[in-house]
């Protein structure tokens, strides 16, 4: 079996890879000569995994994943939430963005913040969707140099340090795209007695 997974992000790409099976192929956007901007117009997360997933289906032809996620900061209603990727502007920089997460939280006492990612799966011509949280709270400063995006200020609830200083395979196991794509793979698993 062949999907590919529709993103331009190689840190989400990494951390996918070693979580499916490998007799499932997975193919890169480049794989498929599809070097354009995908549409991410919507307004919730879902809306964006399955926007994604759906472009390539229809401009491509591929069976496909795609993964949309967001961080939701309780003291501030849930922002930068389904505007993660540009919350300090189109420049789309982590550091920045990290940068003015702490500013905004400089006197907030409430820290707790939660990741949320939505795989949305085209596959036969039906689309499935799946879920993963991950509960933590937002540091005082950056720590750690692993991971990507906001991993450095967040720390995952009953663990003492962030996803930045983390393995891989620790953030896999307990982070909001581990826990999707986990689902994703049952699902897969479930249709298909060959993987
Ligand atoms: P694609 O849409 O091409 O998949 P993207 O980087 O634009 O890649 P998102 O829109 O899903 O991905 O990401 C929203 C923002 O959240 C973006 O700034 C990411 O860096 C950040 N982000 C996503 N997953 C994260 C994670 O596991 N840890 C830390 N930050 C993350």
């Amino acid at each position: 079996m062949q999907l590919v997974f529709a993103t331009n992000n190689l840190n989400k790409l990494k951390e996918v890879q070693a979580l499916i099976p490998a007799n499932i192929k997975l193919l890169s956007l480049k794989d498929i000569g599809c070097f354009e901007d995908i549409p991410e117009t919507q307004n919730t997360i879902e809306g964006n995994a399955i926007q994604k997933a759906e472009y390539i289906k229809e401009h491509y032809g591929y069976d496909c994943f795609a993964d949309d996620t967001g961080l939701m900061v309780e003291a501030l209603n849930d922002a930068p939430g389904v505007y993660s990727a540009r919350y300090a502007g189109i420049q789309r920089d982590a550091q920045d963005n990290m940068n003015k997460l702490l500013d905004e939280l400089a006197n907030a006492e409430n820290r707790d913040a939660h990741f949320t990612t939505v795989v949305a799966l085209h596959l036969n011509n039906h689309l499935e969707t799946f879920h993963g949280i991950c509960n933590g709270s937002i540091t005082k400063t950056k720590h750690g140099k692993k991971g990507f995006g906001y991993d450095p200020i967040f720390q995952p609830k009953d663990y003492d340090m962030t996803f930045a200083e983390m393995d891989l395979s620790l953030k896999n196991e307990i982070g909001h795209r581990g826990k999707a794509i986990s689902k994703l793979v049952h699902f897969l698993k479930s249709h298909n007695s060959k993987i």
